[in-house]
């Protein structure tokens, strides 16, 4: 039996991996069962000249794991910089953001060669190599130059932006040739697989195939949609314990307001946290009738603190909602609690069940898995609704949710507002379609759809 060998970004803290979620859990049954290995960044960073540099080998929760530090020039360059500063707005479509800088090609370029050196030590034949997202798009070419033959897997966690974005980058071109050297591309909708190939068809004088294959820089390779989503049962079991009883009581014997609009979400500018405070000020203005009824609660953790966009967002939010509780806000209530730190899974689980409408409004977003935690947290008797913007990935699969232009205030206050009066029919109705989606595409589903792709493809789509 072939082993499975993840390599993404960052490697998760396994200690506290099924507490946080993500790609932890999602990995961790293939991981364990294929033997397998989970390579990546430890997280720090140390000085230039420091022979720590090495591989660090550990076993944890049966998971074994190759971790590599970075230098503080490569955490700045290839992390914050290249991965952050340059792909990720890119990628958003949020080119006014972007800053593209040689240094931080250069040092992205060095960082996947580096691991790729690392890794192909590490690799044995027959092994099946997935390596995830934004971060590590050359490391399969950096790891065929290393003489690695075996199969290699890519998912692209966010969005693939049309071809007028992603020619903004300098490189394009050379970034498009690696992605040549995987078997598989896996992109998070259908949209953002048709993108690529119009890249490729349009850019790169290729060819697009049969079976979702593409041919361009004289190899061939799948460019397939498989869409992430989640473990429901267990997402469902944690927000129906006796400790999620407990905190729902709690917050509904504390507050005024009967109805809660729940928002979680890293504090990102492809978020749409801005827009999101406007519609619920909006919904305030033209509905009066739900003062002190209704409560918009925020939950955004911090991240990427040391790019200057983040600074930004935060700043504008905490004027936001400050000026909304200001106008609007009353001794006995509250109208937008906003908390910037990350709480605890459990709380988060009981947040989703106890709140009346999940408000999920990124300008952009990969999938957003969110909107589908909202979905498996519900009592089937008694939903929630959920109001999604058209520019989720999940909008693609979740169409029974109120579907809403993030750049539309009106809309989104008018969304909000049906969704607050809806009747337990229709929720009821809009929450059993939803579920079988959810449940349907899970997270077993695109693990095991995608590994099954990778071992099936020919292998002549590395020659
Ligand atoms: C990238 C893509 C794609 C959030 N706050 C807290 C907390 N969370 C959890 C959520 C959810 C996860 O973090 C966030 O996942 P998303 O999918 O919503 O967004 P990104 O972090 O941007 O993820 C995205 C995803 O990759 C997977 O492919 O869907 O499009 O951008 O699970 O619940 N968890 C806890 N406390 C918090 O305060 N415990």
């Amino acid at each position: 039996m072939s082993r499975l060998i993840v390599a993404s970004n960052r490697v998760a803290d396994l200690d506290k991996a099924v507490q946080s979620g993500g790609l932890a859990v999602a990995l961790e049954d293939a991981l364990q069962s294929g033997r397998g290995l989970w390579f990546g960044w430890d997280g720090a960073t140390v000085e230039e000249d420091e022979a720590s540099l090495g591989i660090k080998l550990q076993q944890n929760n049966g998971i074994r794991t190759a971790t590599i530090p970075l230098t503080r020039r490569e955490y700045e360059e290839y992390y914050l910089g290249f991965s952050n500063r340059a792909l990720w707005p890119t990628f958003h479509y949020r080119l006014d953001l972007a800053v593209y800088e040689h240094s931080f090609l250069e040092g992205y370029r060095r960082v996947n060669q580096r691991f790729a050196q690392s890794l192909a030590a590490l690799i044995e034949p027959d092994d099946l190599i997935w390596v995830h997202d934004y971060h590590l798009i050359p490391l399969a070419e950096e790891l065929r130059l290393q003489g690695v033959k075996e199969k290699i897997g890519f998912f692209l966690h966010i969005p693939f932006p049309s071809p007028d974005f992603f020619t903004a980058i300098p490189e394009h071109a050379w970034l498009a040739k690696s992605m040549f050297d995987y078997d598989i591309l896996g992109f998070q909708t259908s949209t953002d697989a048709a993108n690529f190939v119009r890249y490729v068809v349009e850019h790169a004088d290729g060819e697009a195939l049969s079976d979702d294959r593409v041919r361009a820089f004289g190899k061939t390779v799948i460019a397939r949609a498989f869409p992430i989503g989640i473990d429901p049962d267990s997402v469902y079991e944690m927000a129906h314990t006796p400790e999620a009883d407990a905190h729902m009581a709690r917050l509904q014997r504390r507050s005024m307001a009967n109805m809660f609009v729940l928002g979680v979400d890293r504090l990102d500018y492809t978020k749409g946290l801005p827009g999101r405070m406007r519609a619920f000020k909006r919904l305030l203005e033209l509905h009066p009738e739900l003062m002190k009824r209704v409560t918009l609660m925020q939950i955004a953790p911090p991240t990427r603190e040391e790019v200057e966009a983040y600074t930004d967002i935060r700043q504008e939010l905490e004027g936001l909602s400050g000026s909304i509780n200001g106008e609007f806000g009353d001794f006995d209530w509250t109208p937008v609690r906003y908390i910037h730190r990350a709480i605890p899974r459990a709380t988060l689980s009981a947040l989703f069940r106890a709140s009346q409408v999940g408000l999920v409004t990124p300008l952009r977003d990969g999938m957003n898995l969110v909107a589908k935690e909202y979905v498996a947290s519900q009592d089937p008797e008694n939903p929630g609704v959920l109001v999604l913007s058209k520019f989720a990935g999940a909008a693609e699969d979740l169409q029974e949710a109120i579907i809403v232009n993030p750049y539309d205030t009106d809309e989104m206050a008018d969304g909000l507002h049906r969704a607050l009066t809806m009747p337990v029919e229709e929720r009821r109705e809009r929450y059993d379609a939803l579920i079988v989606r959810v449940r349907t595409n899970n997270v077993a589903t695109w693990r095991e759809t995608f590994l099954a792709a990778l071992k099936a493809a020919p292998s002549e789509t590395t020659s």
